[in-house]
This record gives C-alpha cells, structure tokens and sequence, in this order.
C-alpha cells in the first residue's frame, strides 16, 4: 500500500512539472525577439519592385468573437502599377478586402495601385475585415500582415495589434 501510494505521488508530481513545462512553452510566444522598428516598413524580398507596405495594424474587436479589422498603406513608387488581390493575416482564419461607401460596405476582389500612387486601407474607406479569430490574437504584440498582388508578388508587414474602439468597421 505504501509503495503504491509512493509511486502516485511521483506519478502526481511528474503530471505538475510536464504541466508548469507546458505554460513555459505557452508563454515562450511573448518573449521571441521582436523584429526592430527598422524592418517593421520594409517589403519582403519578392514584393513587386517599387512596393512599399507601411502603417500596418490589426484592430480587435471590442466583443470577442466580432470580426476585427486590418489597416495599412501600399504605395507603388515607380514602375507599373499594381494590384493587389488579397490580404492574409497571421492567427486570422479569413480576411477579406472591403470599401467603404454611402454608409454601407461591399467586398472587393481587387484594389489597383496605380503607378506613384499610395492607397491606404484605413476606417471609413478600404480596409481589410478579419474572420474567426484566434484567441492568441488578444495577447499578441503584433502580428505579420502580407498583401498579395497580381501575379503572386508578397509584401509582409509586422502589423500592431491594437484595441482601439470606436471605428466603422465594428458596426459588422
Ligand atoms: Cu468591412
């Protein structure tokens, strides 16, 4: 009996340290090295030539389980113009293009950066709504945001995530 109840306390004690363990690698995420301010603006490597992402951040919802929103700037320098076709943002299940207009929103499937224009997904005007929400999100300092244009050309930008209230776009 007293060696049983010997091996269940040890059984008991392994089941605390696997589980202390286990929050240590949850609250690992907080504490990756952070990319520095200097990269937060640049394109990645197979952005379009000429593209810039900048001004990019995520807004929660004030009600969990709302859609959130994504904003940021694309401009198109020089060159040819461009399109962008898609936004994708990390620990977001489904992000789509809106516009904003008269008071109500349609989807878009395309917003053209003509060439030395600057577009910006901002509240009231384009922006990107974001879908089925990863609770993680919450707890996130920022998070990467990546435009895709026409042609399959990336750009990637660390996007803050904020909890301002108070924007159109909660009105979803
Ligand atoms: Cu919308």
């Amino acid at each position: 009996m007293y060696r049983g109840g010997k091996i269940m306390r040890v059984k008991a004690v392994a089941a605390i340290v696997a589980g202390g363990m286990a929050l240590a690698i949850a609250g690992c995420g907080s504490n990756e090295p952070q990319p520095s301010p200097g990269d937060v603006a640049q394109p990645s490597p197979e952005a379009p030539p000429g593209i810039t992402l900048s001004d990019a951040r995520i807004q929660l919802p004030v009600v969990s389980g709302r859609p959130g929103a994504a904003y940021f700037t694309v401009s198109q320098a020089n060159g040819a113009p461009h399109t962008v076709t898609g936004v994708a943002v990390e620990m977001a299940a489904r992000a789509e293009m809106h516009q904003t207009s008269g008071g109500s929103m349609a989807p878009l499937g395309k917003v053209g950066i003509g060439a030395g224009k600057t577009v910006k997904f901002e509240p009231g005007g384009y922006h990107v709504m974001l879908f089925d929400l990863d609770p993680k999100l919450r707890f996130s300092k920022d998070v990467a945001l990546t435009v895709t244009f026409e042609g399959g050309g990336k750009a990637v930008a660390r996007a803050p995530v904020t909890t301002m209230a108070g924007q159109m776009e909660m009105a979803h």
